[in-house]
């Protein structure tokens, strides 16, 4: 049996009031360990930890010295690596050929892409003429924030974790994170590697727990923390963001989408089917930037349908160790009701089902993990639940289209706005679209393509604020302006 202990100070640690939960495999509900929940003393104890860091070795570091010693980070996690794929799909149940390409190798890199950025951008600076005949020069500083509270979901443990952790580090602040309570491995395993290579104490530390009443409230209500940076639902942020107010701390908001793919009748239909079913069905439809509405063009649209209905029923499901397994369970029996409750809704409102829309047959073994079919929608109205809130499960709707001005229309009626998708040969239209489409990122002829030097963040219901290359400097670092009167 393994304990998922917290990491405060460089040591891992039960809790006061000894207060544990479940960690369960969700591909066959067995469990896989105990995790510490921390309270507000352990809570406390990471954020004093966490302070107290920033005045010692590490608040003394050059930045040069920082990015050596998260270059070795990630140089450790890549070293470490099938222990921590292995750790992630356990929590997560999600194929071993999905977590090998995406989730750990970005997990390290995600150490090292900030530090470039870091290391080679300027600030501004101005030399202004005084009415003494003289002139001052100004120039821009950037100093750490100092305690970032960094709260993760489970869709993508490591690598959304490490996207916060790597830019805070580097920016010489200190962090305190809480990972979801569904994936508790990998942050852990973290903290080892850090006291690995040699990362002051108190620098990373991780606190196990829920959201409201526990870890999470505690943490980002604690009046140490200088700001939080939170990736999660959108209602989740909003409570967060009441949270922060206290003390005007800032915030980073990356949250939910409903996001639309659009495919043209001059797409070239085998990427579109390609990139179509990557965004509706990889890690099971649990990514927030995954496609749940498909609008295509008319004179295409019953052969889409029918070419991604053969794409879904191709999908090979089961263990993650598996080899040819592209598909596994959703991430806990809890997220697998909440889904099965769309399927079941979207027949009420009158969709009809091109494929899946249940639970599949896994044989014994499996029978009690979160196990879900792909599913494919069509007919639903506009304004049918199903196609207005978030599901984040392996599904999406087809409806047809036959204007451009009409479907942007269409994939702009949403209160979300995190991604889009668009299919097209037409380049001067892939960027009339895009552009017009309210959104943080678009992809054209491509989905979750990453260069981590780029802005990535949500527009309306989707987030606030922007990170990536140069942009997460605006968050994670205190500009300020020196004045030096010549
Ligand atoms: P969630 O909001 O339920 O939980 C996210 C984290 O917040 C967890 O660690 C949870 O314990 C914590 N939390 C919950 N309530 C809290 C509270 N009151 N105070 C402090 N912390 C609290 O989200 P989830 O179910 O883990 O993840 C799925 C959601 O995340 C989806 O909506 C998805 O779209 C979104 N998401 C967004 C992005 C993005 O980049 N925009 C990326 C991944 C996931
Ligand atoms: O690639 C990233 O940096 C990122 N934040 C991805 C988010 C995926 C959401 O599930």
């Amino acid at each position: 049996m393994q304990e998922f202990k917290n990491f405060i100070n460089g040591q891992f640690v039960t809790t006061e009031r000894g207060q544990t939960f479940e960690n369960r495999n969700p591909v066959d509900n067995s469990l896989i360990g105990l995790v510490h929940e921390a309270g507000r003393a352990e809570v406390d104890a990471a954020v004093q930890a966490a302070r107290a860091a920033m005045q010692g070795p590490w608040g003394k570091m050059t930045q040069q010295q920082r990015i050596a010693l998260l270059d070795k980070v990630a140089n450790r996690i890549n070293e470490r690596f099938d222990e921590f794929l292995e750790a992630e799909c356990k929590d997560t149940g999600k194929p071993y050929k999905i977590a090998s390409h995406i989730d750990i190798p970005r997990g390290a890199a995600n150490f090292k892409a900030f530090s470039e950025t870091l290391a080679n951008h300027p600030t501004e600076a101005f030399k202004l003429d005084t009415p003494d005949g003289a002139s001052a020069l100004n120039y821009g500083h950037r100093t750490p924030k100092g305690v970032i509270a960094v709260i993760s979901p489970w869709n993508l443990p490591l690598l959304l974790m490490t996207w916060k952790v790597g830019p805070a580090l580097a920016c010489g602040n200190t962090v305190v994170v809480k990972p979801s309570e569904e994936t508790p491995a990998t942050a852990t395993l973290l903290g080892d590697v850090m006291n690995e290579c040699g990362v002051p104490e108190g620098v990373y530390n991780v606190v196990h727990g829920f959201g409201p009443d526990s870890a999470g409230a505690f943490l980002t209500e604690h009046k140490g923390v200088d700001a939080i940076t939170f990736t999660g639902e959108t209602r989740t942020g909003e409570t967060i963001m009441r949270a922060a107010s206290v003390g005007l701390r800032n915030i980073s908001l990356e949250c939910g989408g409903k996001n639309p793919g659009i495919v043209f009748a001059d797409c070239d239909m085998d990427k579109a089917i390609e990139g179509t079913l990557r965004s509706a069905f990889v890690n099971c439809g649990q990514v927030c930037l995954g496609t749940e509405r498909v609008y295509v063009e008319r004179p295409i649209f019953e052969a889409f349908v029918q070419r991604l209905k053969a794409g879904a029923e191709k999908l090979k499901m089961g263990r993650p160790q598996d080899a040819d397994v592209d598909f596994g369970p959703l991430v806990s029996q809890e997220h697998k009701e909440k889904v099965l409750s769309y399927y079941r809704l979207a027949v009420e409102e009158g969709a009809q089902v091109i494929t899946g829309g249940g639970v599949p047959d896994m044989g014994a073994d499996l029978e009690a993990g979160a196990w879900v079919e792909p599913t494919i929608w069509t007919g639903l109205a506009d304004d049918a639940r199903v196609i207005r809130e978030e599901i984040f499960g392996p599904c999406c709707h087809i409806r047809p289209f036959d204007t451009e001005e009409e479907v942007i229309a269409l994939a702009n009626d949403t209160d979300y706005g995190l991604s889009a998708a668009v299919w097209t040969e037409n380049s001067s239209r892939a960027s009339r679209v895009a552009e017009q489409l309210e959104v943080g990122i678009c992809w054209v002829n491509s989905w979750f393509l990453r260069d981590l030097r780029t802005a990535f963040g949500g527009a309306k219901q989707s987030g606030i604020g922007r990170e990536g290359g140069v942009h997460g400097l605006e968050f994670y670092t205190e500009l300020k302006n020196i004045c030096i009167k010549l």
